[in-house]
């Protein structure tokens, strides 16, 4: 028999050898009723949607905290950054099982053999590699980052944001190329049988729930009842990261509410930032550049009119915890150092190194009267982990954003080297 892929190759493509035809990778390796193309679709299709999902909060994160000239991110609702990236990062662990069903309903053709009949769907089979592998890649360092651990030479925040990038592109040309498979596979039975060319007895058997002690396979409405529940419980575990009763489920999440000094979570502690001693220094003194330059005491700052906010901590990594804030408004300060009514400023740590010492504060988040120079954490004085003697909270911005132990307010973005 001549396939259609000799005739571009104008030989015949040789069999893989017997000795990697075993076990697992054998024809016909565990038989199950759920190998279908309308199974495969279904489960593809809350996949892709998750990924979509993902793809695109993923993206408003980091235009926020690498913002290109025409982004704005608004300084409300306060909570909005909190949801987008609580979403992200909860549905992109609800993926991880979804992937393994999705890779389960349609494992015979993974080993398929000639690879692929026609170029296209060449095309097709290697988007499913680039997927699987951006995907796997994109759900594991994920995985390790959100645990704290960073193992890799490479930044996270770079590899995680490219690999987004050829993911989404993978799911595009995979959809495409198996747009004809997809259709028949989300079409009613009925319709499905037609186009297939299969008989509606064939469609009912190939649907069937096999009976489980003849092939070891599950039922259908087993199979569907684990996935969900499987992904909803991984869902569950970074729920517990925002919310309380839900803590104890936590397990893939190493930050629970509640916990912390003061009752909230720290990433970065004042001795790992290696402040302990300068941010105790009486000689402390907050520095805002600008007009009328100004240097505050910490009795300086007290003496500025106190507001109290209650806002939400919301962490790259998916945690988010709320508090009351209270301080001067940053943009009384500013008012007093002579900057215009949003003017746009970066702020600036004590802390010598690290990746989150300095942030851009932007014009809807200078102007805000809900952005604080925190001195206090729920009526009590900063504990040094929350940022003392003074830090940036404002509104719906990545908690990464909301710098602590700050040393110096400056007009315009942070830029390389400042
Ligand atoms: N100077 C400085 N500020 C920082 C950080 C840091 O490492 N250094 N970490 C940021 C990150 S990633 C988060 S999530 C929040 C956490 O604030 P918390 O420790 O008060 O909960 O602080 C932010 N502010
Ligand atoms: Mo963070």
């Amino acid at each position: 028999m001549t396939r259609p892929l000799d005739k571009v190759l104008g030989a015949r493509l040789p069999d893989p050898p017997d000795a990697l035809r075993r076990g697992p990778l054998a024809d016909g390796a565990f038989p199950s009723p759920l190998h279908t193309e309308r199974r495969a679709s279904r489960v593809g299709v809350w996949l892709g949607s998750g990924f979509v999902v993902c793809f695109l909060t993923g993206l408003i994160s980091h235009l926020i905290q690498q913002p290109p000239s025409w982004f704005v991110w608004p300084a409300g609702p306060v909570w909005l950054y909190r949801v987008t990236q609580g979403t992200h990062v909860m549905v992109g662990l609800a993926l991880i099982p979804l992937l393994l069903v999705k890779l389960w309903t349609v494992y015979p053709k993974l080993f398929s053999w000639p690879p692929a009949a026609t170029p296209a769907k060449a095309v097709g089979r290697i988007s499913i590699l680039v997927l699987v592998g951006s995907a796997v890649f994109m759900l594991v360092t994920g995985l390790i980052n959100i645990s704290q651990w960073y193992p890799f030479g490479f930044s996270f925040k770079v590899a995680h944001y490219w690999t987004g990038w050829v993911a989404v592109g993978a799911v595009l040309t995979h959809v495409g190329s198996y747009a004809p498979q997809i259709r028949r596979g989300l079409a009613r039975r009925g319709t499905a049988a037609s186009v297939a060319g299969l008989s509606p007895a064939e469609v009912d058997a190939a649907y069937a729930t096999t009976d489980a002690e003849e092939t070891g396979a599950v039922s259908r409405r087993a199979f569907v009842t684990t996935a969900a529940v499987a992904t909803g419980a991984v869902a569950l575990t970074q729920w517990g990261q925002t919310i309380s009763p839900l803590a104890q489920v936590s397990v893939l999440a190493p930050r629970i509410p509640g916990v912390g000094p003061q009752g909230l979570p720290v990433n970065q502690t004042g001795i790992t930032a290696g402040v302990t001693e300068s941010a105790v220094d009486p000689a402390f003194r907050l520095v805002v550049e600008g007009p009328t330059p100004l240097s505050l005491s910490l009795a300086d700052l007290q003496a500025f009119p106190q507001h109290t906010e209650r806002l939400p901590i919301a962490c790259v990594e998916g945690w988010s915890a709320s508090a009351d804030w209270t301080g001067p408004r940053l943009r009384d300060v500013l008012d007093a150092a002579g900057h215009p009514r949003g003017t746009v400023v970066h702020v600036e740590s004590i802390q010598t190194g690290g990746s989150y010492r300095v942030s851009t504060v932007g014009r809807p988040h200078s102007a805000s009267d809900k952005t604080l120079l925190a001195l206090q954490l729920n009526g009590v004085e900063l504990d040094i982990d929350h940022g003392y003697p003074v830090r940036l909270i404002a509104p719906n911005r990545p908690g990464a954003m909301q710098t602590k132990w700050l040393g110096r307010i400056a007009p315009g973005a942070a830029g390389v080297g400042s």
